[in-house]
């Protein structure tokens, strides 16, 4: 396949793939700003900001500490969406790279391995005392010792918030400048840096392509543009792609 082959799948070349929080939706866990989304229910500079978690750490731990517990919820497991991605990068005979903004680990139950959490993971906790990250599946308290360094009160949930810089984006940004085919799953194209990823990887000659419930905020960079329930369309285009290598 050339890099300028707009329109038609590539066969064996370079797939970046970004997710969002639609991608989780049908496995029982909330978006952000969807009706009924999280956004709804509590306000970003309270809950997702260093300064937050400065001034009320106690309320910034038990947003988390709540989604921490949904998420261990036997209920919410991989969806058919996840699934397709894992059979993609088993399949897929070029290289992939999975980007997911998504705290969660559905991708990883589900199979995934070449993945990137560029905002962190809400399975691991972070020392502001001694900076070991490690994992964490429990609530984290103002009391809760470091295993680390033992000292208490500079644990916080290992995750990316406003004003902090995401995480790996070299890595993202060389794999984009390299990609042949650029796909985004679910994500509303509303937080930068991931919102500008289609147009960096449209300006080095991929062909993009959006899978969503509804279009994407913003003047499109897609060429492509498929829309439905992820558990439905991300198969099929899965399906496509691998059925015309
Ligand atoms: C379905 C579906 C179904 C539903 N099937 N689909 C002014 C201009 C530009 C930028 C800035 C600005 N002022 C400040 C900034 C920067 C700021 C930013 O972008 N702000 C904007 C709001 C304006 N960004 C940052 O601060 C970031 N850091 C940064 O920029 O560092 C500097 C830097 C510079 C240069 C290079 C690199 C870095 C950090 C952003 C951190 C975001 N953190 C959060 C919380 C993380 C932890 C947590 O989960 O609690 O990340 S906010 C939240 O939004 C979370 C998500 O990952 C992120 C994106 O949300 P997502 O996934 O798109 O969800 P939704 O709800 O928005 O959309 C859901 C989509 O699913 C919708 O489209 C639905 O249609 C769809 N859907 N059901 C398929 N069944």
């Amino acid at each position: 396949m050339t890099r300028s082959d707009f329109g038609s799948p590539p066969r064996d070349g370079r797939i970046v793939i970004l997710t969002g929080a639609g991608i989780s939706k049908e496995s029982g866990l909330d978006t952000f700003r969807d009706a009924n989304g999280l956004w709804s229910r509590v306000r970003i500079e309270d809950v997702a900001t260093p300064e937050a978690f400065a001034r009320d750490p106690a309320r910034v731990q038990a947003f988390y500490n709540a989604r921490r517990r949904g998420l261990r919820e036997a209920a919410v497991t991989p969806n058919a969406a996840h699934r397709a991605l894992v059979a993609l990068e088993q399949r897929w005979p070029g290289e992939i790279l999975l980007v997911t903004q998504n705290i969660d680990d559905l991708h990883e139950r589900a199979g995934s391995e070449k993945l990137i959490h560029m905002h962190g993971e809400l399975f691991k906790a972070r020392c502001l005392a001694c900076a070991g990250i490690m994992d964490w599946r429990d609530d984290l308290e103002s009391t809760t010792l470091c295993p680390g360094c033992n000292s208490t009160g500079g644990l916080r949930p290992h995750v990316v918030w406003f004003g902090e810089m995401p995480l790996e984006m070299d890595r993202i940004y060389q794999a984009l400048a390299d990609c042949d085919l650029f796909v985004a799953i679910g994500t509303s194209g509303t937080v930068y840096p991931a919102a500008g990823f289609a147009m960096e990887a449209l300006a080095a000659g991929a062909h993009t392509v959006e899978l969503n419930l509804e279009p994407s905020a913003g003047p499109s960079a897609f060429a492509e543009r498929r829309l439905g329930p992820a558990t439905r369309i991300v198969p099929d285009f899965v399906e496509r792609l691998l059925s015309d290598r």
